[in-house]
């Protein structure tokens, strides 16, 4: 293995692409021991953290994502709705809170929020941490007052997904920037919001551009706090709809160089689990995954039955966060 890591725990570090491309070449095993390595420097191998989602606003999006169901520029079949109300997301927060949720994600088809919008969602973060979740929304792009607003809120977590690297985006998206993205999440940071960005693997990009990705958030001022992976979700009507499939060798190694390079990052198994087999969803955890969505529709799309995640992680032995630790292992 040639692969030069120098050790400076506490010292914020700048990843060259070369050492980000090295990760990715190297022998799956020497990967996958760093990565398992790194891990257990940072956290308990055997316990996944658990969000739960919530399409608040779902459809009639302005934006063109080539992969998204939600955009108005594609003919997905996905209706558009209104707002959802403050009592349904009290509904869903409950729900969310007796299936052992520890955290409640809504997001909704918007460019950005409009003012009146925005009091709402303020609103329905007031009562997910009165259930006593930890909350987090994706709501597009955001404006430093509509930041420290949600902040204001008790918000947690806000998530905005570079998606992909700075060369591909404009592949995928036309309406909106790299720095657009990078100008929001900034301004989440600068709230004191943690900051939840990842992107999608699977969308036609080379392995340069998933390296490019994880580079651009590893070398971010600060990198995010929560980093989701998701395998694209393929819908007809998208202009992604006919993407091949990723190769499941490739979207482990995408997790476990998200995990050597970010540390102390919480890194999501996020969309497309529902198209893994469980032997893929344990090389993940393996990589370094620390985190799922539960629950059986992500925003518009199927996510695995409640049974085969508790049967999957029963025979994994993995705890949810929270949750009683099992007893350790000791040869
Ligand atoms: N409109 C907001 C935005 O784009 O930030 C929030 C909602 S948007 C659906 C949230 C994220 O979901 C996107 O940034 C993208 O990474 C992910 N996503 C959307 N459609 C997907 C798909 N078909 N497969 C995988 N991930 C997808
Ligand atoms: C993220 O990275 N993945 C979630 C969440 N953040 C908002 C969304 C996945 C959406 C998958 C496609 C759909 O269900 O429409
Ligand atoms: Fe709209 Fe977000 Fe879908 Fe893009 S990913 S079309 S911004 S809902």
């Amino acid at each position: 293995m040639t692969v030069q890591v120098v050790e400076r725990p506490d010292a914020p570090r700048r990843w060259t692409r070369e050492a980000v491309s090295a990760w990715f070449e190297a022998p799956f095993a020497d990967l996958l021991f760093r990565a398992q390595t790194v891990h257990r420097q940072h956290f308990d191998p055997n316990q996944v953290q658990l969000s739960r989602l919530v399409s608040i606003k779902t459809g009639g999006c302005p934006e063109d994502c080539g992969y998204c169901s939600q955009s108005a520029h594609h003919k997905t079949g996905v209706k558009p709705t209104k707002l959802m109300t403050l009592e349904q997301v009290v509904a869903a927060a409950r729900a969310a809170k007796a299936s052992g949720t520890q955290r409640l994600c809504l997001g909704a088809a918007w460019r950005s929020p409009r003012a009146r919008d925005l009091d709402t969602v303020c609103a329905m973060i007031g009562a997910i941490k009165a259930e006593g979740l930890e909350s987090c929304v994706t709501l597009g792009m955001l404006d430093a007052e509509q930041a420290e607003r949600l902040a204001a809120a008790g918000l947690d977590y806000y998530n905005h997904n570079i998606d992909t690297s700075r060369e591909y985006y404009s592949l995928v998206t036309s309406t909106r920037t790299m720095d657009d993205r990078l100008g929001t999440l900034e301004r989440v940071r600068g709230a004191g919001i943690k900051v939840c960005s990842g992107g999608i693997i699977g969308m036609g990009e080379s392995r340069a551009d998933r390296v490019g990705m994880l580079l651009l958030l590893a070398n971010l001022p600060q990198p995010p706090d929560s980093v989701p992976i998701n395998a694209l979700m393929r819908v007809d009507g998208t202009p992604l709809a006919g993407s091949s499939s990723i190769d499941g060798i490739e979207f482990v190694r995408t997790v476990a160089v998200a995990r050597i390079s970010m540390p102390r990052s919480v890194v999501r198994l996020s969309a497309g689990r529902e198209q893994m087999s469980d032997e893929l969803q344990a090389l993940c955890f393996l990589a370094g995954a620390n985190s799922i969505f539960i629950g059986e529709q992500l925003l518009t799309t199927p996510n695995p039955s409640r049974e085969r995640d508790a049967s999957l992680l029963e025979r994994l032995g993995i705890q949810p966060l929270g949750a009683p630790a099992a007893p350790a292992c000791s040869e």
